[in-house]
């Protein structure tokens, strides 16, 4: 896994911000933050998405997002919190070693996440399609 920046960072070939690090999980500044105190939590064995982690390191992984996040609120003096994984390029993945994102949020910070679809699908329709395949 050479060419994976997250790899990289892990083994420490390229420097970053880090705020946490434990034998499966290292914390650090994002480089290109969306906000103000937009950290990274990244499991340190290798795998392109959550999916495809072990378990144990999303569980692992998890675990430091729970206990960073609200210290991370604390700390920054934020509104809120965005807590997010982005899963394939069409999701906005674009380094492919699994990651959260934590998102410190301020009431003025200007950003919006989803808004209402144009067109809204017939829920009916779509929880009978979803209710045969889940
Ligand atoms: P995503 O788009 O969900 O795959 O998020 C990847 C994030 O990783 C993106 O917000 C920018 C950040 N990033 C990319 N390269 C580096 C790097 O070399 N160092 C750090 N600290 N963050 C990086």
């Amino acid at each position: 896994m050479f060419s994976c920046i997250f790899c990289r960072v892990v083994s420490g070939e390229l420097p970053s911000y880090k705020l946490y690090e434990d034998d499966r999980v290292i914390a650090f500044l994002d480089i290109f933050p969306a906000v103000k105190g937009h950290i990274l939590v990244v499991p340190k064995t290798h795998a392109e998405n959550m999916f495809a982690s072990d378990p144990e390191d999303i569980k692992a992984t998890m675990k430091v997002v729970l206990d960073l996040a609200p210290k991370l609120e604390k700390a920054l003096g934020a509104d809120g919190i965005n807590i997010t994984i982005n899963k394939g390029e069409a999701a906005g993945q674009s380094v492919f070693h699994t990651h959260v994102h934590i998102l410190p949020r301020f009431k003025d910070d200007g950003k919006s996440l989803w808004g209402p679809m144009d067109s809204k699908p017939d829920l009916a329709e779509l929880y009978e399609e979803l209710k045969q395949n889940l």
